[in-house]
């Protein structure tokens, strides 16, 4: 009843709702109106109470909060369950457990902060509390494992509209899980899997979204961005970007799934490429190679022509790719 109290109050910003009439829109008590408002403000929210008024909401907590959230299950029904954590060590981590523990075939995990943000490799994401999406999808995809690297690129493209949907900046693809924005990386994707040779139990998606911060760790500032950082005068919303990501990848992910076509975000992948046609480093272990980045196949791999002219298809996941001089 909170959630839906709220709901009310959030669609009438411009007006006072008398007690009398969310009580006669939900079918419940004044008192208990009044309970739910009170936890509401106790949360953070700012509801102006006049008598002979009612109820105005003025402000909410964070432009990201569990209710909000809660409402995109229900817009989102392929989404079985949303968990919102104030705290987590890693949302990847998260989905994981739940993965097991769980009977979810999809499931939406968000945290204010991560203390332990994975990013691949063993290496770390920076994921400073409210400064960023922080987020992981649990999906069961009816799929062989082989197909898993695309579902990489298919969080690429749907980040990526995201981002340009809400802020109008122009973003590119790092191939095959960086989103950079001039030359510097806003959002990084990690994708993990549980799988039999034939069969995926389970996949998550990670996604991380640098949105607020000011400044980075001297340690990455070179490399990373913020969507503030890029536009300082934007104010941010981090619900609208999780709600159109949402939108953008059930789209692609649907279609791929169910007719095993992922051709549309393999273009915007292309369109959007920050590696093709450029000579790059693919880092295997010790081994380094230059080569010159050609195209990326339908099935999501980058295609490369060595220097003695042979191509050869790099599978995401199997190597590092770098530009020559720096970390495009
Ligand atoms: P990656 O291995 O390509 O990038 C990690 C590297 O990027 C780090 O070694 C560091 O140099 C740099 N870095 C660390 N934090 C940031 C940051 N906030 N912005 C820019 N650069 C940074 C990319 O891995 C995959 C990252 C996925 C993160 C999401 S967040 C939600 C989910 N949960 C989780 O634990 N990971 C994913």
């Amino acid at each position: 009843m909170k959630n839906e109290i709220l709901n009310l109050l959030k669609a009438h910003t411009d007006t006072y709702l008398s007690g009398e009439k969310i009580s006669q829109m939900l079918g419940v008590s004044r008192t208990a109106i009044w309970k739910h408002i009170k936890q509401l403000k106790a949360e953070g929210y700012a509801i102006a109470s006049v008598t002979n008024k009612g109820y105005k909401l003025s402000g909410v907590p964070s432009d990201l909060d569990s209710h909000t959230l809660a409402l995109l299950s229900k817009e989102h029904p392929w989404i079985d369950a949303v968990f919102f954590h104030e705290t987590i060590d890693s949302t990847n981590s998260e989905a994981k457990r739940l993965a097991v523990r769980a009977p979810y075939k999809t499931a939406l995990i968000v945290s204010r902060e991560q203390t332990g943000g994975k990013g691949r490799l063993g290496r770390n994401w920076e994921s400073e509390k409210d400064a960023g999406v922080w987020m992981s999808l649990l999906l069961k995809p009816d799929l062989a494992p082989e197909h898993a690297s695309k579902l990489t690129l298919v969080g690429a493209a749907a980040v990526c509209k995201a981002i340009e949907t809400v802020t109008g900046l122009d973003v590119q693809i790092k191939w095959p899980n960086d989103i950079v924005i001039g030359g510097k990386k806003v959002c990084g994707i990690l994708t993990e899997m549980s799988a039999e040779l034939n069969h995926i139990h389970h996949l998550v998606l990670g996604i991380g979204i640098n949105v607020k911060q000011k400044s980075f760790d001297p340690s990455i500032a070179s490399k990373a961005t913020s969507l503030q950082l890029e536009k300082p005068d934007l104010i941010l919303n981090r619900m609208d970007l999780i709600e159109v990501f949402v939108k953008q990848f059930q789209m692609y992910y649907n279609h791929f799934v169910e007719s095993g076509d992922a051709s549309e975000a393999m273009a915007l992948n292309r369109a959007k490429s920050a590696t093709l046609n450029k000579d790059v480093l693919i880092i295997e272990g010790h081994n380094q190679t230059t080569a010159f980045a050609t195209s990326i196949d339908d099935q999501g791999c980058l295609v490369v022509r060595l220097p003695d002219g042979i191509e050869k298809t790099i599978r995401s996941g199997e190597v590092s790719v770098r530009g020559l001089e720096g970390y495009i």
